[in-house]
């Protein structure tokens, strides 16, 4: 099999494309990835903020982390990764799908379309009482932890350890990697499930898998062509 980036620039320009992102893409805009040197806020690690009992033990603690990383993306700008991916969808209207993990908002404002977000939105609130959700842009965020007009605490509209993924998002994202003939797997130590389990059923429905990643990741093991480096050079070189 020829696994040369020629040939996978060659698949890009008439196959249906996912690309499947995590934090690493918007790293190089300055945002701090989950695991790895700079993944840890005040020595916690994601696994111990990013949960419904860290939430119900200590709001305030977590919604400061939320209101942290709302600070650096709210300054952050989209990168030459994101715009690449723009632009690619730009390339392939009707057979390219975005699936990320990512709540940072920095695909859609590099002008990204056809985005599955699989872990929600850190600028949406929703109220761990009523059925409010709502776009929330306040930074910094005031009062902390913020309330809901009904009184009850509001919290990030994002998936935590132990829930489950929105339904739709999901059922988009399973069927675009079943119909994948190239799958792009960028930034994301493939690690969190169901998310990374996307690898494996791409692959098994016959998709050609390629990882762009300055770091080793159980991905690739899956892939046939693993691109090392950061996704802001790589990903705009295969345009
Ligand atoms: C670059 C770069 C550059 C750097 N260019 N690359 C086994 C044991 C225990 C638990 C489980 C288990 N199997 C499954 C589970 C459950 C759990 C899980 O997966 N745990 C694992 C950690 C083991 N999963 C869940 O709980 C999920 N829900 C679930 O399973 O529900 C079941 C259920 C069903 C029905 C009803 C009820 C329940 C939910 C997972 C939610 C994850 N949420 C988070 C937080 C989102 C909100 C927020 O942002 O705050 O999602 S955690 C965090 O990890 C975030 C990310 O989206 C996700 C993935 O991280 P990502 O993006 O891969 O980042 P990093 O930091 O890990 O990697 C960055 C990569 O970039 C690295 O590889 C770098 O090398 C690279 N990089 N610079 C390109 N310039
Ligand atoms: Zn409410």
């Amino acid at each position: 099999m020829d696994n040369s980036p020629g040939t996978l620039r060659t698949i890009l320009e008439a196959a249906r494309i996912v690309a499947f992102t995590g934090a690493g893409i918007s790293a190089e805009s300055g945002i701090p990835t989950f695991r790895g040197p700079n993944g840890l806020w005040r020595s916690f690690s994601p696994e111990k903020l990013a949960s419904p009992e860290a939430f119900a033990d200590d709001p305030r603690l977590v919604w400061e982390w939320y209101d942290w990383r709302r600070q650096i993306i709210h300054k952050a700008q989209p990168n030459p990764g994101h715009r690449a991916l723009a632009e690619m969808e730009g390339r392939a209207v009707g057979r390219f799908t975005l699936v990320t993990q990512n709540v940072d908002g920095l695909h859609d404002r590099a002008g990204s379309r056809n985005i599955v977000k699989l872990h929600g939105d850190i600028w949406q609130v929703r109220c761990t009482a009523c059925a409010v959700q709502e776009q929330n842009d306040q930074v910094p965020m005031d009062p902390l932890p913020p309330r809901c007009r009904c009184g009850a605490l509001l919290r990030p509209a994002v998936v935590w350890f132990g829930e489950a993924l929105p339904a739709d998002a999901w059922g988009r994202a399973l069927e675009a990697a079943a119909q994948a003939q190239v799958f792009l797997v960028i930034g994301t130590s493939a690690t969190v499930y169901p998310a990374a389990g996307l690898v494996q059923v791409a692959r098994k429905s016959g998709a050609r898998v390629a990882v762009v990643n300055p770091d080793p990741t159980p991905a690739d093991q899956l892939a046939e062509w693993v691109l090392r480096g950061a996704a802001g050079d790589i990903l705009p070189r295969l345009l």
